[in-house]
Parts: structure tokens; sequence; C-alpha cells
């Protein structure tokens, strides 16, 4: 079985990150996709809620798992025996701090990291991007799945009612 993971804060999934799943999904048996818990950072929805957002949207494809994990990346893929971390570059500006972690993480326990060049339809879109614009009332729902979008409008409107 060739596996893979996507790993990211998902918060929430978008078009952008479906893109690469959707991609990895076609390279491998099975894509694993990582939700990462970072405790500084207080997300938008929580683990659950994204965990769900991306199980119903990545159905389709049909050969992914969804989980969430706290800690460091590689222990999740030496756990699983994943060999492979499949990142998205979106610009240039990714590429320092995406280079940096794939060495680390290639230094601590030989896991590779492949990159996927963003269509250019998705390279200038973030889940922070989505929300900072949302929460101003800019329209969205192109860059987000539908079930996302609603969420996300739904969130936005409980706090700020
Ligand atoms: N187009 C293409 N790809 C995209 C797009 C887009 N529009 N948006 C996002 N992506 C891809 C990128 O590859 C990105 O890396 C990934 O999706 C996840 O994006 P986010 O924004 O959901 O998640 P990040 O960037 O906050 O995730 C960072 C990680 C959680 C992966 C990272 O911090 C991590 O590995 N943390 C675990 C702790 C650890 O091991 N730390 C040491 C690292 S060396």
């Amino acid at each position: 079985m060739r596996r893979a993971v996507c790993p990211g804060s998902f918060d929430p999934i978008t078009n952008g990150h479906l893109d690469i799943i959707g991609r990895a999904s076609k390279l491998y048996d099975v894509v694993h996709v990582a939700v990462l818990v970072n405790p500084n950072k207080q997300g938008m929805f929580t683990i659950a809620e994204r965990i769900a957002m991306i199980e119903e949207t990545c159905a389709p494809y049909g050969n992914i798992q969804v989980e969430s994990h706290s800690g460091l990346l590689v222990d999740y893929c030496r756990d699983r025996g994943i060999p492979a971390i499949i990142k998205g570059l979106r610009a240039v500006s990714d590429f320092d701090y995406e280079l940096q972690m794939a060495q680390m993480n290639h230094g601590l326990t030989g896991v590779e990291t492949l990159f996927v060049p963003t269509s250019p339809t998705y390279s200038f879109l973030s889940s922070s991007l989505v929300k900072e614009v949302a929460g101003y009332g800019g329209d969205v729902s192109h860059l987000l799945p539908e079930t996302v979008h609603r969420n996300l409008v739904q969130r936005i409107a409980e706090r700020q009612g």
C-alpha cells in the first residue's frame, strides 16, 4: 500500500486544500489527511468540526483517511508507516518555510516531502484570508466547498451576533 499524508490546520478546508488532496489521491493508494493540533492557536472551528468537513468533502475521492494529531508530524508518519508528506506550494513565499520544514522532518526520521504546485486558480487562497474576507461580509463562496461556506457564514454570524 502506497501511503502519503497531507497535513495542515484546515481551519477550515478550502478548495485549495481539496485540489492538493484530490491530486494526491490519484498518486497514492491511501491519503491520510492529518489535522495537526496547535495548542497555542485558537481556531474558528473545533478539531472535530474540521474533521467532519474534511470527511464530507473528501468522500468522493474514496481513499482518504482523516484524523487529528497532537505533536510532531514525523511521529504521526512513523507510527503509521507513512513515507511521504505532500505539500502544496502556492508561491515563492511558501517555499522558504516549507523547505525548512521538509529538511527538518527529513533530518529527524528520513520522511520525504513532495511538493505539488497549486493550481493558479487557488494560488492566493488560504484559510486565514477566507476567514478575514468573510468576517467583513465578502463573498468567498467560490473558494470553499458549499457545506464549508455555509458553516463559516453561520459561525461568523454566531460570533458577531
Ligand atoms: N493551494 C495549494 N495548497 C494549499 C493551499 C492552496 N491554496 N492552501 C493550503 N495548502 C496546503 C499547503 O501545503 C499547506 O502546507 C497545507 O495545505 C496546510 O495548510 P494550512 O494553512 O491548513 O495549515 P498550516 O500551514 O497551518 O500547517 C502547518 C503544519 C500543521 C503542517 C505544520 O505546522 C506542522 O507540521 N505542524 C506539526 C508540528 C511539527 O511537526 N512541527 C515541526 C515542523 S518541522
